[in-house]
């Protein structure tokens, strides 16, 4: 009752609602070297932790997250792990708190419809793509490095399972750096929605050929490329410039030497997605039970091909974000 009044007295206060909110509740907690690297227009790169929750298994988890903020530190950018902890939304994370992340024992999901229940209930979790894109929009990082984004699933015109990441795109104004999209996915599908949203898709690299996460080449292309991040920097800030609210998504292949195991993993993402849909599992069960299957039937290869992509990702996004804040200063 105290909280349905404290809401609408601050709805009838317009406009101001949502920050008056978030700053009241410190529902947002910015780590003091992210908003640090923010107020003197350094370059800072968000990260999602999904990943660490739901991706990959303990210990790999916390060991990749840890190498992929050396990775940024190292190219000269601050890194901003997002990840929620005890109801609130962490933006940078300490290595204790990375820590109990990769440990948690029953971590959620969160992407932009779980936010308003995790808080609630001050629950843990780790975010998608789409949660921690509307958490590095808050905090103002333009730049946020993944692994792979969520797409339409295979079949998803029927069973409408479309990832709330490719709205969010639609609708959240910052530069996204993935390997693509995973060939678990209907790759096809997934970018006619991300046209319909109005999502700026560019390779990055001397060719059109959007990338499969595992595999450099998905058989589909990407609208546009740029080669460098200077390009890719351009790119994103005639999209800012533009105010157009829509999300660039800069598609990193995989490295070629990491790339040549994707045979295999293909036809193990194959297997996998056979036993997911024997098995009946549905909705967002279906990503990390396909990770897993996968990784089982590699023996660990794509596992290690996974990261390998994250820290490639995390080397080119970072040199974008540098650019970036070369360009905006
Ligand atoms: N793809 C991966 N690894 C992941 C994910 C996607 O290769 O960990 C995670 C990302 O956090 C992404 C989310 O935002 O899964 C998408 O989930 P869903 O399909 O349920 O929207
Ligand atoms: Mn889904």
């Amino acid at each position: 009752m105290r909280m349905l009044k404290r809401a609408s007295a601050l709805i009838l206060r317009k406009g101001t609602y949502q920050s008056t909110w978030s700053k009241k509740d410190n529902l947002f907690r910015v780590h003091p070297s992210v908003s640090q690297a923010l107020a003197e227009n350094k370059p800072v790169v968000a990260l999602e932790s999904t990943i660490i929750t739901h991706g990959m298994p303990y210990p790999h988890n916390l060991s990749t997250a840890k190498e992929v903020e050396a990775i940024v530190q190292a190219e000269g950018a601050t890194p901003a792990t997002v990840g929620v902890i005890e109801g609130k939304v962490h933006i940078g994370l300490s290595s204790e708190e990375l820590d109990q992340l990769a440990q948690s024992k029953r971590p959620l999901k969160v992407s932009r419809r779980d936010l308003p229940y995790v808080i609630s209930k001050a629950l843990t979790g780790g975010t998608t793509v789409s949660a921690t894109m509307i958490a590095a929009h808050h905090a103002g990082i333009p730049v946020f490095v993944t692994g792979g984004i969520g797409g339409v699933h295979r079949d998803g015109e029927k069973s409408l399972d479309v990832s709330a990441d490719l709205t969010e795109l639609g609708r959240t104004p910052i530069a996204v750096v993935s390997a693509g999209v995973k060939s678990i996915l209907d790759i096809g599908r997934t970018l006619e929605f991300l046209e319909t949203q109005g999502v700026c898709v560019a390779t990055y690299g001397p060719n059109l050929n959007f990338p499969a996460f595992f595999s450099s080449q998905s058989g589909f292309t990407s609208p546009y490329q740029v080669d460098n991040p200077e390009e890719a920097a351009t790119l994103i800030t005639s999209a800012l410039s533009l105010g157009l609210q829509s999300a660039v998504l800069l598609a990193v292949p995989i490295p070629e030497e990491h790339a040549a195991t994707g045979r295999q993993i293909e036809d193990a993402v194959r297997a996998a997605l056979t036993e997911a849909r024997a098995k009946g599992i549905t909705g967002k069960d279906v990503t990390p039970f396909i990770l897993q299957k996968v990784n089982e039937l590699t023996e660990g290869k794509s596992l290690q091909a996974n990261i390998a992509l994250i820290h490639n990702n995390a080397r080119v996004g970072s040199r974008i974000a540098c650019a970036l804040s070369k360009q905006m200063t």
